[in-house]
């Protein structure tokens, strides 16, 4: 696909020149009943407020022309039509397809990219029968008990997405049915887990796309002595996820094997078995099928070409007004919802991994900035935290609010005539106005500058379908970002020197003197940390 470089497109020349000037969202006046309606897009699941940007109609004309210059949904329909999109030209590059959309194509036919979602299903079949075999009792423990809790062993990707999405979702686990994480190569952290469990009623489902991460290989290893330890077969309870071919793709080793694809990235994967498995046992099928509704919606309402009723490509393009002209560097994702809490830590891998870039498509330096760093925690925790640098600190940190109109528990109670739910957003609100508007003070300490811009994304309830809903709208906004950028947002190199250079490090401690002679750089740190 022909593409011109970001800043070769005229819409940035337009947009530089309105950055000059931007909306003010501190002057008088400024914040309208008008504006508020004005600036709403809304869609099935969300409703995103976005006039406490500092925006008007001729940016968002102009990051229309953007969007359509760069052809951005071309892109993201190429992408799930199959086209091979994690590719750099003329360099070796991963040269993958990037399917994750087409394992929650399975609602409507044809399907964008039939091969891709024939193989989805048939991973979705296979894991039908495993759970109903367990819940019939057809699959049971040595000692003839159901299974009761389910333990992710992986990494990165093969955690991150999975771990935010169950947690968010615990609400609607099945009764009985419960999921556990393990990821660091911690000794710690898996003793921990498996400390809390009925090990005779665990499943342990190891999950790495590649089979040979190092982290997880090892936590398997610690996971198999602690069932034989305890007089159990781990080939009865050690179910694996992985690619087809893989070093863990040896099903007599597990109770049950599931694939994954390589079109399907590890950040991207959480709607694939890597999510897949550990969810539909938790929260069982029907749960799942709805995660992959959802975000199977949010894929279609991502095909929009009209920015102003396209949620994730409006964020995305709002998101690089903040950045690449406002010069604002982070992100914060501010979820007024405890069950997010895990979800800025997948947003965060799943943003800075796909667009922490420095060169083109083409393997060209970029003269652009790309990727912010993305941080957050759940609201109003962070108001008692960090949110003093957000109002008056010298970096301007454009926020993200996410909310719930209604609780997933339906618990409440009321203090001072309102509940907690209505406290919640009442914050949330009340952050994105103050963070906007501002106050003037004689004394400066007590002065807040405002006119610093913030969004709000608004559904009824965090429910299984708008979760997917959610995780859906991040990714493609990413993607969208990714695309005009003009870089390549599905490979990973810049994570690969520092495994190399743990390697040796590790290399030396397993074989201190069969290592090459005298000192070296590697053997100088280890020695320095006290650990050599
Ligand atoms: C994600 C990355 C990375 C990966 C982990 C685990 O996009 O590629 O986070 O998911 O390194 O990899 P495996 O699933 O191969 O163990």
């Amino acid at each position: 696909m022909e593409f011109i470089d970001f800043n070769q497109l005229a819409a940035v020349d337009t947009l530089t020149r309105l950055a000059a000037s931007p909306y003010d969202l501190s002057a008088a006046g400024s914040l309208s009943p008008e504006r508020l309606k004005r600036y709403c897009c809304q869609n099935e699941y969300f409703d995103l407020l976005y006039a406490t940007q500092r925006l008007d109609d001729q940016v968002l004309d102009s990051l229309q022309e953007l969007a359509d210059e760069a052809g951005l949904v071309d892109k993201y329909l190429a992408m799930q039509e199959g086209a091979v999109l994690n590719r750099i030209d003329g360099y070796p590059s991963e040269e993958r397809q990037v399917l994750h959309t087409a394992c929650r194509d399975i609602f409507s036919t044809p399907a964008r990219a039939p091969e891709a979602t024939a193989q989805a299903k048939a991973e979705l079949t296979k894991l039908e029968r495993f759970l109903r075999e367990l819940s019939e009792g057809a699959i049971l423990s040595q000692g003839q008990q159901p299974f009761t809790t389910m333990v992710q062993v992986g990494i990165g990707g093969s955690d991150l997405g999975p771990r935010a999405l169950y947690q968010a979702l615990e609400a609607f686990n099945l009764p009985g049915r419960r999921a556990c994480f393990i990821a660091n190569v911690d000794p710690d952290d898996v003793a921990g887990v498996l400390r809390g469990l009925d090990l005779e009623r665990t499943l342990f489902n190891v999950v790495s796309k590649s089979g040979t991460t190092l982290e997880t290989l090892t936590n398997e290893q610690l996971v198999r002595e602690a069932l034989l330890a305890a007089g159990c077969d781990p080939a009865r309870q050690m179910i694996a996820v992985t690619g087809k071919g893989s070093p863990m793709d040896d099903p007599s080793r597990y109770l049950a094997s599931f694939y994954m694809y390589d079109s399907i990235g590890g950040r991207y994967s959480a709607t694939s078995m890597v999510g897949g498995v550990t969810l539909a046992f938790a929260l069982g099928m029907d749960s799942f099928r709805a995660i992959l509704k959802g975000a199977n919606a949010m894929d279609r309402a991502a095909e929009e070409r009209d920015i102003r009723a396209n949620i994730p490509l409006l964020m995305a393009l709002i998101g690089i007004w903040n950045h690449n002209f406002l010069a604002c560097p982070t992100v914060a994702v501010l979820p007024y919802s405890q069950a997010l809490a895990r979800f800025p830590a997948h947003l965060q891998q799943c943003d800075m991994e796909s667009n922490g870039k420095a060169v083109t498509c083409q393997g060209h330096p970029v003269s652009w900035k790309t990727g912010p760093v993305v941080w957050g925690e759940p609201g109003t925790n962070g108001q008692h935290a960090f949110y003093q640098l957000l109002h008056q600190g010298t970096e301007i940190v454009p926020a993200e609010f996410i909310g719930f109109r209604a609780s997933q528990y339906g618990r409440d109670v009321q203090v001072k005539g309102t509940n907690s739910q209505q406290k919640l957003l009442a914050n949330m609100l009340a952050q994105s106005l103050a963070l906007a508007s501002g106050r003037g003070n004689d004394n400066p300490a007590r002065r807040f500058a405002g006119n610093r811009p913030s969004m709000t994304l608004i559904a009824d309830r965090l429910t299984p379908e708008v979760m997917g809903g959610l995780l859906a709208l991040y990714e493609h906004r990413i993607a969208f970002q990714g695309f005009c950028w003009n870089i390549n947002s599905f490979d990973q190199e810049g994570v690969q020197l520092g495994k190399i250079l743990a390697e040796k490090l590790l290399a030396h401690l397993a074989e201190p003197s069969g290592q090459s002679e005298g000192e070296n750089l590697e053997k100088s740190m280890l020695r320095v940390a006290g650990i050599g």
